[in-house]
């Protein structure tokens, strides 16, 4: 990306008042991350303006809802350095920078004294996990949801993802859709899930709330000590959205026995402990607040969440790979394949997974 680009990332530094070395930090999909190494150290990252096409929206969310979830950390005398995003202005006083051609820079406090998992080794990690996105979720329960853009349409709409996947189909930019046709087969036989959450918020049996919208376990920054969830990061798609949202999402990736693109199928399955664990942690936050319906979908949350992100790879691959960053070839078919083999198995678990969350409700 920064080859075609017409600055150096020293420039972008002196914005903010910078000047130190940086270096590629991080495993996300979406932006680009660099470390500062200064002393205390900073994190910059130039937003993904492709996928976010509206980088003023963006800031401006991240903006209020840092500072209402600020406000909350204070309240309870909590550390409010450390326990959200803290956005570094530039030298000209905006919430971002904006590169004559266009790239968008951010800067934020560097959260001292954490890690970030791409996999839980231990169960516990996932109650932090839980405990920490249920946190955040409470803290924004009185954020008014009219105040935040919707930074990506239909972010979580599974019916208009089946959509996209068609349409992906119907284009095929790579030419590799014959080569899919198990998946494709895969997706569109699941695809009988897909409006099972749309549905019930439309009734207004599952409700509209301010969430998180992309809890996976490396948006969480833990204590490297305790353990203990710190910092909920990745703030681009906080938006009015669904608790299951939340829940689903965290579990794809927190409750695989594997990481997101292990290549070995038989090695992936659903960890009942780790969903267990993050159960326990997210609905001690937030169980007291769900409807009837919510907490009947908490469990198939997982399925769809997972199935949704599965149709998403896919497309992205059949797509030419224009959206998540991928580092081989076939990297968003492996992933594909990867949540597919977890849906799967967690329809298997559906009814373990419902006596579960009794246990917690
Ligand atoms: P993406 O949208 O690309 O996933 P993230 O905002 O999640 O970008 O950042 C990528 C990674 O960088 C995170 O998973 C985390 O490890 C690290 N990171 C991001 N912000 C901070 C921060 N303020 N302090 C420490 N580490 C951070
Ligand atoms: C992306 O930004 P990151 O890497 O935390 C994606 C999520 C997907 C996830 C899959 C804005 O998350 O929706 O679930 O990859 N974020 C966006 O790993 O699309
Ligand atoms: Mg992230």
């Amino acid at each position: 990306m920064e080859s075609n680009s017409q600055y150096s990332l020293k420039d972008i530094l002196s914005k903010f008042n910078i000047d130190t070395n940086i270096e590629v930090y991080g495993n996300g999909h979406i932006n680009d991350t660099y470390l500062c190494e200064t002393s205390p150290k900073f994190i910059l990252q130039r937003i993904n303006t492709k996928v976010f096409k509206d980088p003023d929206a963006v800031m401006e969310n991240i903006y209020n809802v840092t500072r209402h979830v600020r406000a909350k950390i204070k309240e309870i005398g909590g550390d409010a350095d450390r326990e959200t995003l803290n956005v570094i202005p530039t030298k000209a006083g905006d919430i971002y920078y904006k590169a004559p051609d266009g790239d968008c820079f951010r800067m934020y406090k560097f959260v001292e004294r954490t890690v970030s998992y791409d996999l839980a080794e231990r169960p516990e990690i996932l109650t932090y996990a839980g405990q920490a996105f249920g946190r955040f979720q409470r803290m924004l329960s009185d954020f008014p949801a009219e105040k935040l853009h919707e930074t990506i349409i239909d972010f979580h709409n599974t019916p208009v993802r089946v959509q996209q996947l068609r349409d992906a189909m119907a284009g095929n930019a790579s030419g590799k859709l014959d080569s899919v046709k198990e998946e494709v087969d895969f997706a569109l036989e699941y695809s009988k899930y897909a409006a099972e959450i749309t549905e019930a918020m439309e009734k207004g049996d599952v409700l509209l709330r301010v969430t998180h919208n992309d809890t996976k376990l490396n948006n969480v920054l833990f204590d490297d000590v305790t353990d203990e969830g710190v910092c909920v990061i990745d703030l681009d798609t906080v938006m009015p959205g669904s608790v299951l949202y939340d829940f689903g999402d965290a579990l794809r990736f927190g409750a695989s026995s594997c990481v997101e693109d292990e290549i070995d199928m038989e090695k992936i399955y659903f960890d009942l402990t780790k969903f267990d664990a993050f159960a326990k942690g997210f609905l001690a936050e937030v169980g007291d607040c769900l409807t009837k319906k919510e907490i009947e979908l908490l469990p198939l949350s997982a399925l769809l969440m997972t199935y949704e992100c599965g149709i998403r790879f896919l497309a992205d691959h059949i797509n030419g790979d224009t959206y998540f960053k991928i580092h081989r070839d076939n990297h968003n078919l492996d992933r594909a394949r990867n949540q597919f083999a977890l849906v799967r198995d967690i329809e298997k678990k559906l009814p373990d997974m419902a006596k579960i969350v009794e246990k917690y409700i």
